[in-house]
């Protein structure tokens, strides 16, 4: 049986991509790894194994001894924790990454997802509707792994014929499993403090327009870029990827239709000045074009999904 791997599997997302994957290929082909001894809950009705990205060695023994030939490999400390410890970010983001585009060179591995950020942008790039290809100079440690990554896919793409398929995720939405540490993390937050009908105090500017997907739509993106045929992936690096761009105050405003008494305030903190080097809002033109990305849900839509499931 062909197996996939996918290692940083306990996080936001691979928490909700290994349900995906398994109810697609079935449980026994889709492995969940993390540095964690224990995986959550939800994900305990497939293969778990405790791997650690930075391993080399132990890595490149259960690919090759599991015959996994397909890796997602989101192991990785997010824009905030990142930039509290920028060496340890620079090790994780980009060492375990080589591993798996080296097994992909050797022939081991077929297939690799690899995912960036919008965090590869920066001050000096447009802001409203970003272009894919455009002026990148990031300013926090997270983006610059996320474009040396990007660099690296394509090059070893280009170089040795791997094929990597890569997403600029925005900032993610979801109600199965946490965020794990970005700028983008209070658009969950603030739906518990609802649920719990406690003021939110939000750590971004009232007015911080930000490129935001929920997770659903994330998901079904990544698996629809995973299965497209080859020629249709035209971009080596990463694509951009858009949803719904709001602010928290456009996002207050859609939970106080659902709930009216919902209350914000604002105290920025250091995430802001990650948040004011983002674009406020993703052209995806790119990603429709080359494999036919279709954004579902709105921000209404997402809301009334977040508050119902949490
Ligand atoms: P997360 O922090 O929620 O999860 C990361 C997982 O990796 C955790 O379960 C953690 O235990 C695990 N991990 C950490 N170090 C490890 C190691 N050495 N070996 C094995 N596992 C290890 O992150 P996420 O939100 O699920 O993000 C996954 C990927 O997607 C990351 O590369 C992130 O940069 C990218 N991304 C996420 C978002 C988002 O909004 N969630 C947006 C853009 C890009
Ligand atoms: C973060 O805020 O760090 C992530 C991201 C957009 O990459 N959610």
């Amino acid at each position: 049986m062909k197996k996939t791997l996918v290692l940083g599997a306990c996080g936001q997302i691979g928490t909700e991509l290994v349900l995906t994957l398994r109810q697609k290929y079935g449980e026994e082909a889709i492995i969940a790894a993390d540095l964690k001894e224990e995986c959550p809950l939800i994900i305990k009705n497939g293969p778990y194994i405790q791997l650690d990205a930075l391993d080399k060695q132990q890595v490149r023994s259960y690919i090759i001894e599991n015959n996994v030939k397909e890796v997602y490999l989101l192991a990785a400390l997010l824009s905030a924790t990142a930039e509290k410890n920028p060496d340890f970010a620079w090790k994780l983001n980009m060492e375990g990454l080589f591993t798996i585009l080296d097994l992909a060179k050797e022939k081991y591995v077929d297939k690799i997802f690899w995912p960036s950020s919008i965090a590869v942008f920066g001050p000096t790039t447009p802001m409203d509707k970003t272009p894919q290809h455009t002026i990148m100079e990031p300013t926090t440690v997270y983006g610059i792994s996320k474009q040396a990554g990007e660099r690296w896919c394509e090059y070893y793409s280009l170089k040795f014929g791997v094929d990597v398929r890569s997403i600029r995720y925005p900032g993610l939405i979801s109600y199965k499993s946490l965020p794990g540490g970005g700028t983008t993390d209070y658009a969950v937050d603030i739906f518990y403090k609802a649920k719990e009908q406690v003021k939110f105090n939000c750590f971004l500017k009232e007015d911080t327009a930000l490129p935001m997907m929920f997770m659903d739509d994330a998901i079904r993106a990544t698996i629809e870029l995973m299965e497209a045929p080859i020629e249709n992936v035209k971009i080596k690096s990463s694509y951009n990827l858009a949803g719904i761009s709001f602010t928290p105050a456009d996002l207050a405003k859609a939970i106080q239709k659902e709930m009216p008494n919902f209350q914000i305030e604002y105290n920025p903190d250091f995430r802001q000045a990650i948040a004011d080097s983002w674009p406020n809002s993703i052209d995806d033109s790119m990603s429709t074009q080359h494999w036919g990305w279709q954004p579902k849900f709105d921000l209404d839509g997402m809301v009334r999904e977040m508050l119902t499931n949490l």
